[in-house]
């Protein structure tokens, strides 16, 4: 190798020096209830008990990377949706940040305004999310080694409340598992990631972290069960969506649960009542739940600008069909829709992104018996050429058996703005 060589390969090799970061989201052992780092068991919490989760970060620093504050999502499950949304952080929180930055007081808890007061922006009980962060506002004070809890949640299972005020109960509330997850994330701009020395964002190829998508599981050894698992099957997935709506909406047995036992299982909300209030939460829940997994990932290409993707199912009939769409170079709007002419056949359909990610995820369902799968319009916005893959796709007709449907004969057409 020449030395011109040799040099363009050393800046090269410089300039993509990556920083690692051990990143973790960890039970504490100071809470009643911890089992593990990974998992808190509530059953038993009475009056003021709280759960405590943990972002850990670990320097490593083999880099350049100082850090100068962090900004992240929770997601919660809908065991938290109904505690009134101004109450998040307050007195009376269900769940809060109690903290920033470990050990540096001129940390600032994120987001706030501009005095510093934590903002409603905070929390949202519809998405069933939570953002938190915090800023170094003192340069020197950047550790560029070591560990540092970055932010401490507190969860206090007995002040989940309805809109009025009224307590739940934590057995009917949060079942037999939840999981509580932190999403470090440097997709989506409405996410962010561990910001650099000088309170820019990083890139994936800046700083590393082990896993970005971290789980802390919620145990209640008390519950009877998951909570929309109407299949009993110990999953929550799109085979649940047709027993549950049936339930909610169509009248139908509710598994011949009543009482407790019935809001355990079908009242997402937490209200402590099945009700039609409940099915958006629980729809959405059961449609986050798909995964992307596929044996099927031909990129199909879109090129730039706003435009409409038409998803042609498969020649079929049937009651419930679940895919989900991985764009790459652009995104998906979720505000997918059905032509008049289907909503009209019985069709409904759920579309939603997923947490961290631009995958859209893309729920059939039709109450009115087995029909002939409609098309989804979804739009798109691309920047420059993009392009996507479809996810793995499930049916079933009405009496919940699967449907098979040959996915090599679902096409696409673009429609363009
Ligand atoms: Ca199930
Ligand atoms: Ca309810």
């Amino acid at each position: 190798m020449k030395l011109k060589s040799i040099l363009c390969f050393l800046a090269v090799a410089f300039s993509l020096s990556v920083s690692a970061q051990n990143l973790r989201f960890v039970a504490n052992s100071a809470s009643p209830g911890y089992v593990s780092p990974t998992e808190i068991n509530v059953a038993g919490y009475t009056a003021d008990d709280y759960a405590i989760f943990d972002l850990v970060i670990e320097n490593l620093g083999d880099g350049s990377f100082s850090l100068a504050g962090w900004e992240g999502t929770i997601n919660w499950g809908t065991f938290i949706y109904n505690s009134p949304l101004q109450n998040i952080g307050g007195a009376n929180s269900p769940f809060e940040l109690v903290s920033g930055v470990e050990g540096l007081p001129t940390s600032q808890v994120l987001p706030a305004d501009q005095s510093g007061a934590p903002t409603t922006t905070t929390g949202s009980n519809s998405g069933g999310v939570f953002r938190g962060g915090a800023v170094i506002l003192n340069q020197e004070e950047r550790p560029s080694t070591g560990t540092l809890i970055l932010g401490r949640w507190r969860l206090y299972p007995a002040r989940f409340h309805d809109t009025v005020g009224n307590t739940r109960d934590i057995v009917s509330c949060i079942s037999s598992e939840e999981f509580v997850r932190f999403v470090a994330n440097d997709i989506s701009s409405d996410r962010h990631i561990i910001a650099k020395a000088d309170a820019t964002a990083a890139s994936s190829s800046e700083v590393t972290f082990n896993d970005a998508d971290l789980t802390v599981r919620l145990v209640n050894a008390d519950a009877p069960g998951r909570k929309l698992d109407i299949t009993g099957d110990n999953l929550v997935d799109p085979r649940d969506l047709l027993p549950y709506v049936n339930c909610i909406l169509g009248g139908g047995a509710c598994n011949g649960l009543t009482g407790d036992d019935l809001a355990q299982l079908y009242d997402a909300n937490c209200d402590g009542n099945a009700s039609a209030g409940d099915l958006t939460l629980a729809v959405r829940r059961i449609v986050n739940s798909i995964t992307r997994s596929s044996k099927n990932t031909s990129f199909y290409d879109l090129e730039a600008g706003s435009g409409t993707l038409v998803l042609k199912p498969a020649e079929g009939a049937g009651s419930v069909f679940t895919t989900s769409l991985m764009p790459r170079g652009g995104s998906f709007v979720d505000d997918a829709f059905l032509s008049q002419a289907d909503i009209n056949k019985g069709w409904n359909l759920v579309s939603t992104r997923i947490p961290g990610s631009d995958q859209l995820n893309l729920v059939l369902f039709n109450m009115s018996g087995d029909e002939v799968f409609p098309n989804v319009h979804v739009n798109y916005t691309a920047d420059k050429k993009m392009s996507y893959f479809m996810g793995r796709v499930d049916a079933f007709d009405q009496n919940n058996r699967p449907v098979s449907v040959d996915t090599s004969k679902v096409s696409f057409e673009t429609v363009k703005n």
